[in-house]
């Protein structure tokens, strides 16, 4: 049914240029009619890409749907594989209805992901081609490592880990900053068929000793400290008091390799436990920078990735090894209309899975060229990273909106302050200050010619924001790949093509090859052309997820229960008449902040484990830069009086607990919950009392006790 409103929609000739008024659409002011307006790759980029019209696409779209086996196996031939996989390219059970959920794909083949990145690369001659360009936090702190010699570090981390006693299948936990270190760390893991659990360096002790419980890891490897912007974070006293907080549970760990970081803490600072605790740089050089590779079986796990769902616990999502590999790499070199020539950066962690797919295994499987940032994106000014573009002249530039928006806000608070000193320097006042405002300019004093191509990922990108990234960031000439996908999918699913597509501001455009994107109503019924509801896929993809940790019945309830037959991804989604896909947020209870998932069971148990809290309600709200901000509906204890210490004391606990993104930005006291007869929280009023929008709170018949609605809103400025 998907093919039929893709062919259905009238094509745009492809290379007719941009359509003529978009040039003369003002900064970041939207249009009357933000949906008409197309955007189309010009034709000298379009001439060039790897997919070049959308006849094209539709062409391998085609065939990767009729003929899912022959299209995945011819690209994962292009791969090294040391034995073939066995009959079937793809073997899934997708219907919960028939039995467990299986999804396995080329079962029985053998290979590394780890080799294919590197040892296969260098092998067809990119030894001496730059794999990691390493910038520092501080300007002029920087580094490079070839394929060749990214690939002698690898070993010697892998050789250590053998050592120390990691075999296959064993879990190691990564708590690392942005440093190369960290991409090595996590195909040393893969060379030795170690599971990796990299953990964002921003999660709180108890998150992280959360997940050290779950996957028991041999050992735990970090990084003494690190600077981000002025701030230094002593993550290894963050580490010291996870291990000590899972020891209570019975989980011990035996080992902690500690990367030194000099310029954010000396190493006589570090807190120290004799025995566990090992130097990188004391034991890593020693070891052969040669280390075989343990080959493994396609369905053997890759990864394990935790991630917050609608209920309190967070999930441990597992990538295994060969569809992983093929879909990132696929998805990559597509989406990105990647190039050997290009400079590729994305400035997401590896603590999430977009620094998994898109700064690791995507891109060095393609022999990528990728650029790792350690830094806050706005140190030392809102410049720094259009200052990386052109020293390193990146060519493709990958980021998340809530970054868009915020260097968007810098840039504008640039224009009024320029306007104003444009004013002084007519009186003649002072000719240094214009010199200073150019100075400001955060973005137009850079270059950026070297960029082609822009990316989106994290959360919907709002049309004022997709604007001023093409027409500022991009001087109206790189397409923007606002790409659609999560942790569970492994890759990218609702992409556009940036040589093929005409684009729509805000839109994740169309399904990549192999995806069935599928809009459900409440019932699970199937509803075509223009549409709004649940976005569901039907059949599987090679970079799925297979399971959740431990817990497959979680999986099987998740996400494949709620619409029998399909996999569904908690994302509410409209389709417009020409077939584009608008993605609306999430339609359970996970709030994106600044693109982070978070669930809002884990921020209320958070707060409800203060001891002067009784009850607490958390929703998503709608914030100008991040996305989504956290809005904390709080019941004290009988007669504890609301304060502004308490109101500190219970955001601290939150920061403690789950990591400072997950602080909420507002605490509304509240002497009761909405609640129905049968206790239920009724979340859909409290969302519309966060959003002010108190004419709209709709039935509240149904309520226990109307009266509370009345004292949250008498209490909603205090
Ligand atoms: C890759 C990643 C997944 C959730 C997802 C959705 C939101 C991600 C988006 C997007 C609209 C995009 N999301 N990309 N929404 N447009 N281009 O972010 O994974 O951390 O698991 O989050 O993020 O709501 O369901 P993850």
């Amino acid at each position: 049914s998907y093919l039929r409103h893709v062919d259905s929609r009238k094509l745009m000739p492809n290379g007719a240029g941009h359509i003529p008024h978009l040039k003369a659409v003002i900064l970041g002011e939207a249009l009357a009619s933000e949906e008409d307006d197309l955007v189309l790759p010009s034709k000298e980029f379009s001439d060039q890409a790897n997919v070049h019209s959308p006849e094209q696409y539709m062409e391998m779209y085609k065939r990767s749907i009729e003929d899912p086996d022959g299209f995945w196996s011819e690209i994962a031939s292009q791969f090294y594989w040391k034995q073939k996989w066995g009959e079937k390219v793809c073997d899934e059970n997708f219907d919960v209805r028939d039995g467990k959920i299986k999804i396995e794909w080329f079962k029985g083949g053998i290979t590394n992901v780890c080799y294919n990145c590197l040892d296969r690369n260098i092998e067809a001659g990119l030894g001496d081609k730059v794999a990691l360009y390493w910038e520092g936090n501080e300007p002029g702190l920087d580094g490079s490592l070839t394929y060749s010699q990214l690939l002698n570090q690898v070993c010697q981390v892998a050789n250590y880990l053998k050592d120390i006693g990691v075999k296959k299948g064993d879990a190691v936990i990564v708590y690392l900053p942005m440093i190369n270190e960290l991409p090595i760390t996590m195909l040393a893991c893969a060379r030795i068929g170690a599971v990796h659990s990299v953990v964002f360096a921003g999660f709180s002790a108890e998150s992280l000793a959360q997940r050290i419980t779950d996957c028991k890891p041999k050992a735990v490897i970090t990084c003494n400290a690190v600077r981000r912007g002025t701030k230094p974070i002593l993550l290894k006293d963050i580490v010291d008091a996870a291990i000590n907080d899972s020891a209570k549970d019975g989980v011990s760990v035996d080992v902690c390799l500690v990367y030194d970081n000099p310029v954010a803490l000396k190493r006589e600072d570090t807190k120290w436990t004799q025995g566990r605790d090992i130097w990188w740089q004391d034991v890593i050089p020693k070891y052969p920078s040669t280390c075989p590779v343990e080959w493994v079986d396609a369905e053997d796990p890759l990864f394990l990735l935790y991630t917050s769902g609608s209920t309190g616990k967070p999930k441990g999502v597992l990538h295994t090894t060969g569809g992983y590999m093929v879909y990132t790499a696929t998805t990559f070199k597509y989406a990105f209309d990647y190039k050997p020539s290009d400079i590729y950066w994305c400035t997401a962690d590896c603590g999430w899975i977009t620094g998994h797919s898109y700064v690791t295994y995507g891109p060095l499987l393609n022999g990528a060229t990728v650029l790792v940032y350690e830094g806050a994106p706005n140190y030392p000014d809102a410049g720094r990273c259009w200052d990386i573009v052109d020293k390193y002249k990146v060519s493709i530039f990958y980021t998340a909106p809530t970054l868009v928006r915020s260097l968007m806000r810098d840039g504008e608070a640039v224009r009024y302050l320029y306007a104003l000193m444009f004013t002084v320097y007519l009186c003649e006042i002072d000719l240094r200050i214009n010199a200073f405002g150019f100075w400001i300019r955060y973005v137009t004093r850079y270059s950026r010619k070297s960029l082609r191509v822009l990316g989106s990922v994290g959360e919907p990108i709002n049309p004022s924001a997709w604007r001023w990234f093409y027409n500022v960031v991009g001087d109206s000439r790189c397409p923007i790949s606002d790409t659609w996908w999560q942790t569970e999918t492994g890759g990218f699913m609702i992409t556009p093509l940036p040589g093929a597509w005409a684009q729509k501001p805000g839109s994740a455009t169309f399904p990549f090859f192999g995806i069935q994107p599928v809009i459900v109503d409440e019932k699970g019924v199937e509803i075509d052309g223009e549409c709004s509801g649940y976005l569901c896929i039907k059949k599987s993809w090679p970079g799925a997820f297979r399971t959740l940790y431990g817990d497959h019945e979680r999986y099987e309830t998740t996400y494949f229960k709620p619409f029998a037959g399909y996999y569904f991804s908690g994302d509410g989604c409209r389709r417009d008449k020409d077939g584009y896909h608008w993605l609306t947020g999430r339609v359970d209870d996970v709030i994106n902040v600044s693109g982070h998932r978070i669930g809002t069971a884990e921020v209320e148990s958070a707060l409800v484990s203060h001891p002067q809290c009784a009850e607490a309600a958390v929703v998503g709200v709608e914030h100008e830069v991040k996305g989504q901000g956290i809005y904390a509906f709080v019941t004290l204890v009988d007669s504890v009086p609301y304060s502004e210490d308490l109101r500190k004391d219970l955001i601290l606990t939150v920061r403690k607990q789950i990591g400072a993104f997950a602080a909420p930005d507002k605490i509304h006291w509240a002497p009761g919950l909405p609640k129905t007869r049968s206790g239920k929280i009724m979340r859909r009023i409290l969302r519309k009392i966060a959003a002010r929008q108190l004419d709209e709170l709709g039935d509240t018949s149904t309520l226990a006790d109307p009266n509370v609605v009345k004292q949250l809103i008498e209490l909603s400025d205090s």
